[in-house]
């Protein structure tokens, strides 16, 4: 969650080939693309989106412009083209501004409710366990564990966001 005057959660500078994978991006506010937004961007750059769930971001669901964006795998909030995406027609989070009702605090939950973003994105897309966060000595795995540091993939198919369910 962020109030950016470009790019509420962030923005890209110059040419990114960025690859974001998993993320969750709630209640961002920026009048330039409100979870992402892009400077200084030639049609050459590449950036894909895989895995992610997007939402109560605005006023844009995700971006006025950019470079060449793939949208993979993810809950949108508005029709986004792109294999496997899902279109929300309400908050796929358990409480995303919390107890407070405002957003970007402790009390937020932005795990999933049992939803089409659960056991439907794509695991061949999680990066390598470059830092063998579970010490088991391998690093040619996926990453292993969740933003919560619970396991990736749950019930046999990962979910979409940073958190995975125990659905
Ligand atoms: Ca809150
Ligand atoms: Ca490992
Ligand atoms: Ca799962």
């Amino acid at each position: 969650m962020g109030t950016n005057s470009s790019g509420g959660a962030l923005v890209l500078y110059d040419c990114p080939i960025a690859k974001i994978i998993n993320g969750s991006f709630s209640d961002n506010q920026s009048p330039a693309g409100a979870a992402l937004a892009f400077t200084q961007y030639s049609e050459t750059c590449s950036v894909t989106l895989s895995n992610g769930v997007f939402w109560g971001n605005s006023p844009q669901k995700l971006i006025t412009s950019g470079p060449s964006l793939s949208v993979t795998n993810s809950c949108v909030q508005q029709l986004t083209s792109g294999p496997g995406n899902v279109v929300l027609s309400a908050s796929p989070f358990v409480d995303a501004d919390g107890a407070d009702g405002t957003a970007g605090t402790a009390d937020n939950d932005l795990q999933l409710l049992a939803n089409a973003c659960v056991n439907a994105s794509d695991s061949s897309a999680l990066p390598q366990d470059a830092y063998d966060l579970d010490g088991d000595g391998i690093t040619a795995e996926p990453v292993p564990y969740d933003v919560a540091g619970q396991s990736r993939v749950v019930n046999g198919a990962l979910d979409m966001g940073a958190y995975e369910s125990r659905y």
